[in-house]
Parts: structure tokens; sequence; C-alpha cells
């Protein structure tokens, strides 16, 4: 088969049906799976462990990422847990300082109860990654770009130094904000990418799941052992959404990037203002590495206002087309205060977010509309 993305996203896994030609993966609506005699089956017992549909979402969702490798989950949080499973009792983490808040409450709040140690560092300087190392880190988790503030970090950088370490520590990539079509970050050292696969894989906020692809198959068996083990798995129905959002996922991207573009642009001139983030700006800190990691800057924008938290309240509650929800990688636009919605579990930590902060995912409206919606919001700042 080709492998170019685009065709890879509309084919890889999802050849037509045998028995009837549908050109579309069925949703295999089943639990369970006849067995001609005892044991003898055809390759599916038990929808736990395995279900057609979503077997061509983990196969598509691997080739994506350039591996075959792939393993769907009920959430994008089901697919964190797994993850960290196969650490023990013990071992340390070290996690990015600015990761989904969702993440870091599991972290926190659950996995630091079975003995896992975790601490925080800035990834995107490769500094504190180098000395955050410690003798039984086991696992470095971060996010590139990150949520919310969007800080890229080097992959590469972070791979090599991992690979001089006496005992390499695994290097696990939550790719949700860049999606595949941006960035790939097996080939870039990743032993393991996670997504939450509601976001920009999805497409459409109509749906919840996440996969974990991973470099190497003993990884891949560990983690299908515990897929099915702990059981966490999407159902068929969800395994077509997210299927058939990912078909369009690279036009989507790019239309999503150019809009976010002109809008990070907007921003940054606005008085009212304070700092504007997007990687592909020239205004971001790591826009050289940004450009030279991704594909395009991707859809999510965020900023902080002159005035502070209450005019950030204000912004986010004054928008139209901007729907103010958590969430982010739909079709249309959502706006909202990470410090008291997505990130409000960083409170009082080292990784709480500024409360001045808003975060955009911008969709996939007319950018004139989107920019005289955030014009309008803004007015009164002037
Ligand atoms: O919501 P769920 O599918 O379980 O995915 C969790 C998750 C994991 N990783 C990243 C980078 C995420 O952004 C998320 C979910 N994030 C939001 C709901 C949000 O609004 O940021």
């Amino acid at each position: 088969m080709p492998d170019h993305f685009e065709t890879l996203a509309i084919h890889a896994g999802q050849d037509p049906e045998k028995t009837t030609g549908a050109v579309m993966t069925p949703i295999y609506q089943t639990s369970t799976y006849a067995q001609a005699s005892v044991g003898q089956h055809l390759g599916y017992e038990y929808s736990r462990t395995g279900n057609p549909t979503r077997t061509a979402l983990e196969t598509c969702l691997a080739a994506l990422e350039g591996s075959n490798f792939g393993l769907a989950f009920a959430s994008g949080m089901a697919a964190v847990d797994a993850v960290l499973r196969l650490l023990e009792p013990g071992d340390h983490v070290l996690a990015g300082n600015d990761v989904y808040g969702g993440t870091f409450r599991l972290f926190d709040k659950e996995f630091s109860r079975y003995g896992l140690r975790f601490s925080y560092v800035d990834t995107s300087d490769l500094d504190q990654v180098k000395s955050g190392i410690k003798n039984n880190t086991r696992l470095v988790w971060l996010e590139t770009p990150s949520n919310p503030l969007l800080n890229i970090t080097d992959l590469k950088g972070i791979a090599d130094i991992l690979r001089a370490a006496d005992r390499p520590p695994y290097l696990v990539v939550d790719n949700t904000f860049a999606t595949p079509y941006l960035q790939q970050p097996i080939e870039l050292g990743a032993d393991m990418v996670v997504h939450s696969t509601t976001k920009y894989i999805g497409g459409h906020s109509d749906v919840i799941g996440g996969v974990v692809i991973s470099a190497a198959e003993e990884i891949h068996n560990r983690l299908g052992f515990l897929q099915n083990a702990a059981g966490a798995v999407p159902g068929p129905m969800d395994c077509f959404l997210v299927l058939r959002g990912l078909k369009t996922l690279a036009v989507r991207m790019d239309r999503h990037a150019s809009n976010a573009y002109s809008i990070a642009d907007f921003l940054g001139d606005h008085p009212a203002v304070l700092e504007v983030r997007y990687p592909f700006h020239p205004s971001h800190p790591h826009f050289e590495l940004a450009k030279s990691q991704m594909k395009n800057g991707g859809g999510m924008v965020s900023f902080t206002m002159k005035d502070g938290a209450s005019a950030a309240h204000h912004v986010a509650e004054m928008t139209r087309l901007f729907t103010l929800a958590e969430s982010l990688g739909g079709v249309e636009s959502l706006i909202e205060i990470p410090a008291v919605m997505t990130h409000l579990s960083t409170a009082g930590s080292p990784l709480e977010i500024e409360p001045g902060l808003i975060r955009l995912s911008v969709g996939l409206e007319h950018v004139d509309d989107l920019l005289e919606d955030l014009e309008n919001a803004l007015e009164a700042y002037k």
C-alpha cells in the first residue's frame, strides 16, 4: 500500500469487508463470537479481548504513527493508565511540568498511592531533563506541544539523553495536540505514543477514546495483556466514529493551523493582549524547534490578557462562535480558562496554571467570522 499519510488514514486496516464487500468498516456490535469447536475460532473470541472494528482503528492509528502496534482504549485517560501500569512500585517517572490536568491528577492522586514516584520538569529544557533522571527513573512522560502552554520539546534531543542512561527509561509522548499528521514521535526515538482520540483524531466532539502506539512488539504485548486484563476498551460504535473522523485528519489539521495562525497574529497585535502563544508564530520561544519538528503549528492558541483573570473570564463568556467548553480538536471552535477548568487539579501544585490564561481550540469555521467573534469579545479591553 502507498504510504502517504492521507492514503493510510483512509485505507490502512480498512479493506472492504470480505463477506459483503461493504466499503466502510462495519460496526461489529457483538460481545462474543461463535466457535466451530472448542477453541477453534476466526481470530475473535470475546470483544474485550478483540473486536474487528477496534482492530481496524488500531491498525490504522499504528500505521499513521509509523508502527505496527496500536491498542485502543475507552478514553485518553484509560490509555495513560495502561502505560503507567507497566511500572513497578518504587519506580520514578520524570514528567513534563505542563501536561493535561487529568494526567497530573492520575499521577499525583492515584499512582503515587501505589509506590510510583513522580517529579516534574520543563522538558523543553534538555538540561532539566538530564539532571532530573535518577537511578530508578523508568519512564519519561511529556507532551509537545504541551497543554495548555504549547511549549515544544526537542524529542530527538530527549531520546538521545535517555539512550545514554545505564538503563534507558521509556520515552512516552502524548501526541494529542500535534496528531501524527504533524509529528511522529516514534521516528524521533519515542517508545510509546499516547493520544486522546477524543480530540483531533476523532475530530467531531462526538466520542471519547484513547490509543497507545508502541515502537516495540514486546511493550505492545504487555500493554495488550493489560488492555484485556483491565478491560478499559472502546465499544465498536466509538471505534467506528474515531475511524470516520480519522479519514479527514490531514485536511482538517491544515485548516485548523491556517485559522489558528491568523488568530495568533491578530491576538499578538491586539492592545488588550499581554502574550500570545502559538508554536509557528515567530514570537513563540521555541519557534525554530517547532518548525523543524512539526509539519504545521496545529490548531491550539493560548493567550493572556493585560487585565488579568477577570478580563480573561469575561472574554471567555463573551464569544459567540467560540463555545465556552472543555476539550479541543473538534470542527467547532472552543474557548476555556485552564486554571479553573481543564487544569483545576493542578491548583496549589508546581504545575498550577496562571489564572489569566485563555486557551482556544480553533475550529474550521470561516476565519473572518472567528476573528470578528474575538474582536467583539475583546472590544471592552482595547
Ligand atoms: O479526555 P480523554 O479522552 O480521557 O483524554 C485525556 C487527555 C490526555 N492527554 C491530553 C493531552 C489531553 O488534552 C487530554 C484531555 N484533555 C482535555 C479534555 C482538555 O480540554 O484539555
